[in-house]
């Protein structure tokens, strides 16, 4: 594959309601889109990625801005230096990139960039390409918090009517044993689960531990990205399954999380492990272990809402994922959009990473693009 031109698109996208977690409220998601063009074997390709950063440094250390800075500077002019002198292909990307620390996100918007240009140039699904044989993934929804609990009540009954198979409610200090008991006694049998996104030190494990009564599929992420230790601690004192997603960076945190004790199911980010290759990694170190994952998401436009669904394919996904409907976060994807079909998306099985954005609402959302010097 020779790289002929890499654009990055800064796309504004007005969410259907504000999305409020621990860490931020969002009212737009500002979201950095890759359109790479080159050519493979004779072909002219374009592949195309979304990055999971936000525009704030405020769920993970990258952002939009600093995604951007190090791609244009440090990620392509490394891949463009490889190509010149052997094959680039999507498999050999992360060793290309490894000198480079941490820019997980940047990183694998990259690689399935190229990946998805090297599937399109073979013709082949991403689910194929997986090895996926299910069509269909059974879809979640992630809750934000909410403003009363009797608002939370009517948001996650509409969500129920409209088929979604699990609820995942965001929690933090003040809005967590309350709203989890009502929406409980609400829905005795809803898969439920909670996200703290980082917000509780082991300080509060006794009063994390009162969630252990509400029938809990897992607790996601209580304590801090660094903090494996202390959510081994913590698994220890309560009877609710600890699932980590920001301390799991790669395959190896993977294997220390679940070695540890400190995760007993893992929320799989592609884009916060650096990619989806990385992605089916932890997936097989986790099911070899027994451990339960599921895909987890970063309000993916459809481009990486269809990656998202093929990965969550594989054997492993054993839990219902926060892969919901378009319609949760958009008003109007830039792609077709996805949509609840029996409580459940459809795994695309188009070429590629399989969703293209449509060109004239890709430019309606785009607020900025930059051609990246080659
Ligand atoms: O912690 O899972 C999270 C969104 C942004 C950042 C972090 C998280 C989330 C979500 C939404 O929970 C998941 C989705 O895309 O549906
Ligand atoms: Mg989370």
């Amino acid at each position: 594959m020779r790289i002929r031109r890499v654009q990055l698109h800064t796309l504004a996208l007005p969410l259907v309601t504000p999305f409020t977690t621990s860490f931020s409220t969002q009212t737009e998601r500002r979201v950095l889109v890759m359109e790479l063009k080159a050519a493979i074997d004779g072909h002219e390709v374009t592949g195309w990625a979304e990055c999971g950063a936000l525009s704030e440094p405020v769920y993970s250390s990258e952002y939009t801005e600093g995604v951007i800075d190090v791609v244009a500077r440090h990620l392509l002019p490394r891949l463009v230096a490889a190509g010149a002198v052997g094959p680039l292909t999507a498999e050999t990307v992360s060793e290309h990139l490894e000198k480079v620390v941490g820019h997980r996100m940047a990183k694998a918007m990259l690689e399935t960039a190229v990946l998805d240009a090297q599937l399109r140039a073979a013709g082949l699904s991403f689910k194929d390409y997986l090895g996926v044989t299910r069509d269909r993934v059974p879809s979640g929804v992630s809750v934000g918090i909410q403003d009363s609990i009797p608002r939370l009540l009517d948001t996650v009954a509409a969500y129920l009517d409209e088929g979604y198979q699990r609820i995942k409610l965001k929690i933090q200090p003040g809005w967590d044993i309350e709203p989890v008991r009502a929406v409980r006694e609400a829905h005795p049998r809803v898969p439920l689960q909670v996200d703290a996104n980082a917000a509780y030190t082991l300080v509060d494990a006794a009063h994390l531990a009162r969630l252990d009564a509400f029938d809990l599929l897992l607790i996601e992420q209580p304590l801090g990205e660094d903090d494996m230790r202390q959510h081994a601690e913590l698994a220890k004192r309560m009877s609710t399954p600890m699932c980590l997603d920001e301390s799991v960076v790669s395959a190896t945190a993977a294997a220390d999380a679940i070695q540890t004790g400190a995760a007993q199911v893992i929320n799989i980010k592609p884009s916060r492990v650096g990619g989806y290759l990385e992605a089916r990694r932890i997936h097989d170190i986790a099911r070899a272990h027994g451990v339960a994952v599921w895909c987890g998401g970063m309000l993916e436009t459809g481009i990486g809402r269809a990656a998202n669904a093929a990965l969550a394919g594989l054997p492993g996904f054993t839990l219902t994922g926060d892969i919901s409907a378009s319609g949760r976060f958009y008003k109007e994807d830039i792609t077709e959009p996805f949509v609840l079909v029996d409580g459940h998306i459809m795994i695309p099985d188009a070429p590629g990473l399989a969703a293209v954005p449509d060109p004239a609402r890709l430019e309606a959302a785009t607020v900025a693009s930059v051609d990246l010097p080659l």
